[in-house]
This record gives structure tokens, C-alpha cells and sequence, in this order.
């Protein structure tokens, strides 16, 4: 079996992981702050994410929030990037709306993307340059929507710095209207399906967006940070993509604002 379907497979048995192991008492700890949580499940499932990927495949890389690869500083080789629970706080509160996502990466080439949906059993796939699938369905091609016909996916919570608001909320005004839907992973499957035209983030990590960028680059979704630069595989970035037009008009809000520019730099730590 191929690398492809065997992430396939192995991540929708790690979803019936989470199934069964949400159903007994777990652990809730915060990280960086009171509102930054992790349980037990999300270690215990990159942990089984982990020992599945080596057991198969015992000279792959492996990146995940919640510790694993940490120290990895090259991307040479087969680099699975994981995210064991994306969308912890939904996990927490509400019990469904999260989701887990992997992106597998070959000497820093994209190679597939996996998103799945555990409780409503619905698995975002891609192989890079092969299509996007919801399941067994091919997804549909990006539509151009501009900014003000569209719904965009904006967490006004990291949004509302002094240094951050001005263009996040000129965006926020012109469009349509907002969502937040509490995974980046679930909002990226969202624009996969022409639910949204867009998505921003001020700071995720690749755990959250490297399946997603497959994903909607198979569909023709522009991705990048504010400022139109690929997105990293080792390190934090800003997060923009949605469909050509819509990018485009948005990272016109973002150029010239000189103060966003450096806060930005110093948060990404370059
Ligand atoms: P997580 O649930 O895996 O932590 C919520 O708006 C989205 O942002 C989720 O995808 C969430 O991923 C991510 N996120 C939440 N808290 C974060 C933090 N402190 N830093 C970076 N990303 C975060
Ligand atoms: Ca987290
Ligand atoms: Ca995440
Ligand atoms: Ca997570």
C-alpha cells in the first residue's frame, strides 16, 4: 500500500480512537495561557499517529503539535506534519467540530493531504496533483467570489490587538460575513467546499494548515501569509487563502501598514 491510502486508512482509524476514547474520563491541562487547552486525548492520539506512521514506515519524519519532532530543522526525507486534534477547544466544549489533519511532505514537496471530520465520519483528501476528494466525490474548482459577495472564516479573538485590528476589520466590514469555526483544519474543508470564499489567521503552525493547503491547491485556492510568501513547513505563519480574486483583493489590505508589518515579523520570529 502506498503512503496515500495508508494515511487514508490510518486516519480514520485514529478517528475511531478519539470516538472511543472520548467517551471516558480525560485530562485537561492549559499550555500558554487558561484558554490554550490540551487533554489527554490530544497526546494520546499522536502518540497512536506516531507509533502506526513507524511501525509502517520506519524512516518517515514526524511533526506534531504535540510534541513530535520538535527538533527536526530540514526537510529532507518523508515529513509527516500531524495534528492529532485540531480544534481542541470544540473537542472540549462541544464534543464534535474538530477534526484531525495530516500533511505528508517528500524532501519539502507536498505529496498528500488528509482532513478528517471524526464525528461526521467525512474524510478531505488529496494527492498532490491528482484532485481533491470529499470522501469518494471529487470537489469542485474555486470560484472567484469576491470579497463582498462572500462569507470569510476570521477568529475575531487574535484579531483584536491594537496593532492587528485596522485591516482585519476593513476586511471584516467589506465582506459579506464573518464566521468563526474553531479549527483552522475544518475551516480550510469549508473553502474546499465553496462554503466560504476565505479564511485568515494571524499565527497557526503547519500542523494546522499543510493538509488544507493541499487540499484547496488542488482546486486552484491561493494560499499564503499577509504579504503573499509561501507558507513555511518548519515554522509559524500568517494564514491567507481563499479563492485567486478574493486573495488577491485581501492582501491589498494588508500592504503599506507599517506597524502590522513589524508586529508580524517579531511574532513569526523573523
Ligand atoms: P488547535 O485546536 O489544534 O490548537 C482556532 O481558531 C484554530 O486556531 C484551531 O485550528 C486551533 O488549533 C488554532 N489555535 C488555537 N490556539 C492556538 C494558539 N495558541 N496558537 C496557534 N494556533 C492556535
Ligand atoms: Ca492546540
Ligand atoms: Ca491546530
Ligand atoms: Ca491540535
Amino acid at each position: 500500500m502506498d503512503i496515500y491510502n495508508f494515511g487514508k486508512e490510518l486516519i480514520v482509524e485514529a478517528g475511531k480512537f478519539i470516538e472511543m476514547r472520548m467517551t471516558k474520563e480525560f485530562q485537561i491541562d492549559s499550555k500558554s495561557n487558561p484558554n490554550d487547552l490540551v487533554t489527554d486525548v490530544d497526546r494520546e492520539t499522536e502518540q497512536f499517529l506516531y507509533t502506526k506512521i513507524l511501525e509502517r514506515f520506519p524512516d518517515h519524519l514526524i511533526i506534531g503539535e504535540e510534541g513530535h519532532g520538535q527538533n527536526i530543522q530540514d526537510t529532507k526525507g518523508v515529513i509527516w506534519i500531524v495534528d492529532p486534534i485540531d480544534g481542541t477547544l470544540n473537542f472540549v466544549h462541544q464534543g464534535e467540530n474538530f477534526a484531525i489533519s495530516i500533511g505528508v511532505f517528500i524532501d519539502g514537496e507536498p505529496y498528500c493531504g488528509l482532513i478528517y471530520d471524526c464525528m461526521k465520519r467525512d474524510l478531505y483528501h488529496a494527492k498532490y496533483k491528482n484532485g481533491a476528494y470529499l470522501n469518494e466525490q471529487a470537489l469542485l474548482p474555486a470560484e472567484n467570489i469576491p470579497l463582498n459577495q462572500s462569507l470569510i472564516a476570521i477568529n475575531p479573538k487574535r484579531v483584536l490587538g491594537e496593532e492587528t485590528r485596522s485591516p482585519f476589520f476593513k476586511i471584516m466590514a467589506e465582506s459579506r460575513s464573518v464566521r468563526s469555526y474553531g479549527s483552522a483544519a475544518l475551516e480550510f474543508a469549508m473553502l474546499a467546499k465553496g462554503q466560504i470564499s476565505a479564511l485568515l489567521f494571524l499565527r497557526l503552525y503547519p500542523w494546522d494548515y499543510t493538509a488544507g493547503v493541499i487540499i484547496t491547491g488542488e482546486l486552484g485556492f491561493k494560499t499564503s501569509d499577509l504579504y503573499g510568501r509561501e507558507l513555511p513547513l518548519l515554522s509559524s505563519s500568517s494564514v491567507i487563502s481563499g479563492n485567486p480574486k478574493i486573495h488577491s483583493e485581501i492582501l491589498e489590505y494588508f500592504t503599506g501598514d507599517k506597524r502590522l508589518y513589524e508586529y508580524h515579523e517579531k511574532i513569526h520570529g523573523s
